[in-house]
């Protein structure tokens, strides 16, 4: 470890939990060489949804997205590695699955099924003070 390793939070979503995509979404975060600090099965509160997504408060597909954020547990993993925080979300790829590039995590493994909110599989942090700020929130 030196000082410009970062960590990040990453949220294997309902959808992933519910396909049994856990272990495939944490073997490429591995094989990728990034570290897993810590892990836990969360079944999140409304109240930890309202200041994960504090940001999106207001948008359309807000109440959609804190429905599906609560409809079943999320895996949170604390993740380190230098640049892991935009490194993981070039895994992860671009918001909406449709879009997303072939060889990322919601282009490989998520599709629209027709929702008002995108269910995409994975949430990464995007910022180091997001980061700082949701890993508080997920790992208290
Ligand atoms: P990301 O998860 O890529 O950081 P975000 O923070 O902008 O994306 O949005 C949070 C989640 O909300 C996103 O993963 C899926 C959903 N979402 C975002 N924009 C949406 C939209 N225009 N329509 C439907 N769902 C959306
Ligand atoms: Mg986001």
């Amino acid at each position: 470890m030196n000082d410009l390793v970062e960590e990040t939070l990453v949220l294997v979503k309902p959808d992933g939990v519910a396909r049994s995509l856990t272990g495939e979404i944490l073997r490429r975060i591995e094989a990728k060489g990034y570290q897993l600090v810590d892990i836990r099965l969360v079944q999140a509160s409304r109240e930890l949804l309202a200041q994960h997504y504090e940001e999106h408060q207001g948008k359309p597909f807000y109440e959609p997205l804190v429905e599906f954020m609560e409809s079943g547990p999320v895996v949170a993993m604390r993740v380190a590695g230098n640049r892991v925080i935009e490194g993981f979300r070039m895994l992860a790829g671009a918001t909406d699955p449709t879009l997303a590039a072939p060889g990322t995590i919601r282009g490989d493994l998520g599709r629209d099924w027709g929702l008002a909110v995108q269910q995409n599989l994975v949430h990464g942090s995007d910022s180091p003070e997001s980061a700082a700020r949701e890993l508080s929130l997920w790992f208290a």
